[in-house]
């Protein structure tokens, strides 16, 4: 009788490991949107006629991620050089672009603007790659 109950027993045993490898080994991997394993994505947020933050330091590779997140209003996010630009795709909550640097940008400051409310809102930023970019101009 208890050599059979402590069989049962191992049974079980086994097969509560046997079900936790499976179903904790498929489900325990964190996600995590926000960190890419390679390069970092900085999200500036494009807001009643202003960028948020205003100007961001990234590295060279990285990405920024414009997320309109304000009044329906049509916004841009254009490069002063055109290095970018995104067209106005800024209509609704939601609505993105993004711009991926590359090794050769790193040291630069691309300073960017608005084309609709640069100069009516001063709606103006900047992105400074690297540690040696130099500071930005006056307004962005
Ligand atoms: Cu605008």
């Amino acid at each position: 009788m208890s050599k059979k109950f402590y069989s049962f027993a191992i049974g079980l045993l086994l097969l509560g490991i046997a079900g936790c490898g499976g179903s904790g080994g498929s489900s325990s991997t964190p996600t995590s949107p926000t960190t890419p394993a390679a390069a970092n994505m900085v999200t500036v947020q494009v807001r009643d006629f202003e960028f948020v933050p205003k100007s961001v330091t990234i590295n060279a590779g990285d990405t920024v991620r414009w997320v309109f997140d304000g009044l329906d209003m049509t916004h841009t996010s254009s490069a002063k050089d055109m290095t970018w630009d995104s067209q106005f795709v800024f209509q609704q909550v939601g609505d993105a672009f993004q711009w991926t640097s590359s090794a050769a940008d790193d040291g630069m400051t691309f300073e960017y603007r608005c084309r609709t409310h640069d100069n009516s809102h001063n709606m103006k930023g900047s992105i400074l790659v690297g540690a040696n970019a130099p500071a930005p101009g006056a307004g962005y």
